[in-house]
């Protein structure tokens, strides 16, 4: 196979608090899965994610929390970081957008639109605070909804009949900082992003678009047939990139900075010069296609609401450079996963969020579970009852019970060492045969990225094993004919491998340790699609059987997370 090269990012978690499962499960797990599964297939892999640190939300959380937003972030960033790493998640860099480099980058694109003619200033009306001295930007602004009457709408919404707001919208509108209703419309000038100049060249791209789902497209599509609106891409906000060039602000733009979602997306290629500088590496062959990013496959996962924020706001700031960055590929989209069918919510305790997940059980437990129900073509509920049942039945009853049978079968009959053994009959030929579909059909869908199908078609290469030690039974063959014995363990010990490699997306700690018991090499850990696997652990090697795998859940452990975190009603 030719050695290609993947650029894989998941889209940027919010820096305000831990986020559930259900975010991990719609794109940094996915993400990170895609990684593992390309590295195994022996491609050059960089794998990045960083969390989005700007905006009002990042502000409000940190004055909420008693705390500079500096310290805020910092400390958000160190919990969702290590959090990351309890789920494996193998990003080559995790950053965070008020990289200095993110900085520069997001001034630098400013400055190539602008020049472009594709930055226009403009001066409109905002709520001016006259007790805080400032504009008060979306949330910032709180008062009466005046379509529904709800007396604490949002400046940008109202979360009580879900209206798309406009601050002057608001009747009685009052400061969120202070409280004060000493507020007034006032002039402000904000730079706005043309977008429609691009309408064009985004919607020529997206029609050129091969290896994007279908979800993907549609939401790119509608956003383009409804039209490209001029979108402002500066904020009252101290908190953020600075609209300022080498240094120096932009005069009126003092106390403005750039809007999160311009400068959240750039982080993408500030997390690949963090990385870089770090490493001592080169950044510019993975984003710069005058730099040698020209074949480079480009892959982004992310849910659906922010899939209209990649195919069309994002490309039209690295078109509208008119540089030669890197585009994205290949687009994976999910739908949410539900508390039940319900929201995750901290306030409400519903629902469970990474890092308690990580004090419940291990972070391959629920790695497993979510991507074999991975909300791909719906939402999909999260339920415990679910959780339970696909950790005892899937990981401890076909993946555990397989490897746990055969490796102390060998280790008490065959002293720990994998044994010459004879010929091989039609049962093998036909074990061979239908392992080699299976794997390529694995293949296939982790390929299509379709981590559902994936998921359950390594199940079903782990029940080929299991159907194949029923049938041989290498444990009454051992008292009749040694050598027929010893062909079934040859080749269990080595489905154990095989099996542990094809679970490397999925579980890998759990599949590592089997791997590392077994002692296969490093260089024999990399994926196959049928060839050679009854080699991966040759006669006369010895191996140690791997400590228990997987514990079961228990039907008590369910009833108490249920009580801990609301469970079905
Ligand atoms: N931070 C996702 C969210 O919080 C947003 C993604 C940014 S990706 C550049 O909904
Ligand atoms: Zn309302």
């Amino acid at each position: 196979m030719t050695k290609q090269r993947f650029l894989i990012t998941s889209a940027l978690p919010y820096i305000n608090g831990i986020k559930h499962l259900g975010n991990l499960a719609g794109s940094m797990l996915p993400a990170d899965v895609h990684a593992r599964f390309r590295r195994l297939q022996g491609h050059e892999v960089l794998f990045l994610c960083a969390t989005d640190e700007h905006g009002t939300p990042a502000e409000l959380a940190a004055a909420e929390a008693g705390q500079t937003v500096e310290q805020y972030c910092l400390e958000q960033h160190e919990i969702q970081k290590a959090a990351g790493e309890g789920f494996n998640l193998s990003f080559d860099h995790f950053g965070r957008s008020s990289s200095l480099e993110n900085r520069e980058l997001t001034q630098h694109f400013a400055e190539r639109l602008e020049e472009n003619g594709l930055l226009e200033e403009r001066v409109s009306k905002q709520i001016y605070s006259i007790d805080d001295k400032r504009f008060l930007p979306d949330r910032y602004v709180e008062g009466t909804c005046p379509k529904c009457g709800y007396d604490s709408a949002r400046g940008d919404q109202c979360d009580s009949c879900g209206t798309l707001l406009d601050p002057l919208d608001l009747i009685n509108p009052r400061s969120k900082v202070s409280g004060s209703t000493n507020v007034e419309p006032r002039d402000t000038a904000h730079l706005f992003l043309r977008q429609p100049l691009m309408e064009n060249e985004i919607r020529a791209w997206v029609d050129a678009a091969k290896d994007w789902p279908h979800l993907a497209k549609s939401i790119a599509y509608k956003w383009l047939d409804e039209g490209l609106q001029d979108r402002a891409i500066t904020r009252d906000l101290k908190w953020g990139v600075p609209v300022a060039k080498n240094g120096v602000s932009r005069p009126g733009f003092e106390d403005k900075v750039f809007y999160v979602w311009f400068d959240a997306p750039i982080e993408y290629i500030g997390a690949a010069q963090e990385w870089a500088k770090k490493n001592g590496e080169n950044w510019e062959r993975w984003w710069r296609k005058d730099k040698g990013a020209d074949d480079v496959i480009y892959v982004e996962f992310m849910g659906k609401d922010n899939v209209a924020f990649h195919t069309v706001s994002f490309p039209i700031t690295l078109l509208g450079s008119k540089e030669p960055w890197k585009l994205v590929d290949r687009l994976k989209a999910f739908n949410w996963v539900t508390w039940y069918g319900g929201k995750f919510s901290t306030s409400q305790k519903r629902g469970i969020f990474m890092d308690k997940a990580l004090e419940l059980m291990a972070g391959d437990y629920w790695r497993w579970y979510l991507m074999a129900n991975a909300p791909e073509s719906s939402d999909a509920a999260f339920t415990l009852e679910g959780f339970q049942a696909a950790v005892n039945s899937d990981l401890a009853n076909v993946f555990g019970n397989f490897v746990n049978r055969i490796t102390k079968f060998a280790n008490s009959k065959f002293d720990a060492t994998i044994p010459e053994g004879g010929a091989h009959g039609e049962l093998e030929s036909d074990l061979i045969k239908a392992i080699s579909e299976k794997l390529a059909e694995i293949t296939k869908y982790h390929e299509e990225m379709e981590f559902r199908k994936a998921a359950a078609e390594t199940r079903a290469l782990w029940v080929l094993g299991n159907e194949y030690l029923q049938t041989k039974a290498p444990w009454t063959l051992f008292k009749t004919d040694l050598e027929a014995s010893a062909t079934g363990v040859r080749i269990g010990l080595n489905l154990v491998a095989l099996f542990a490699i094809a679970a490397l997306p999925f579980v890998p700690a759990t599949a590592t340790r089997v791997l590392d018991a077994l002692g296969v090499p490093s260089e024999k850990r990399v994926w196959t699609d049928g060839e050679g696997w009854l080699e991966i652990l040759p006669a006369g090697h010895k191996f140690e059987v791997p400590d228990l795998l997987f514990q079961k859940i228990e039907d008590e452990q369910v009833a108490e997370w249920a009580a801990m975190f609301g469970g079905a009603e």
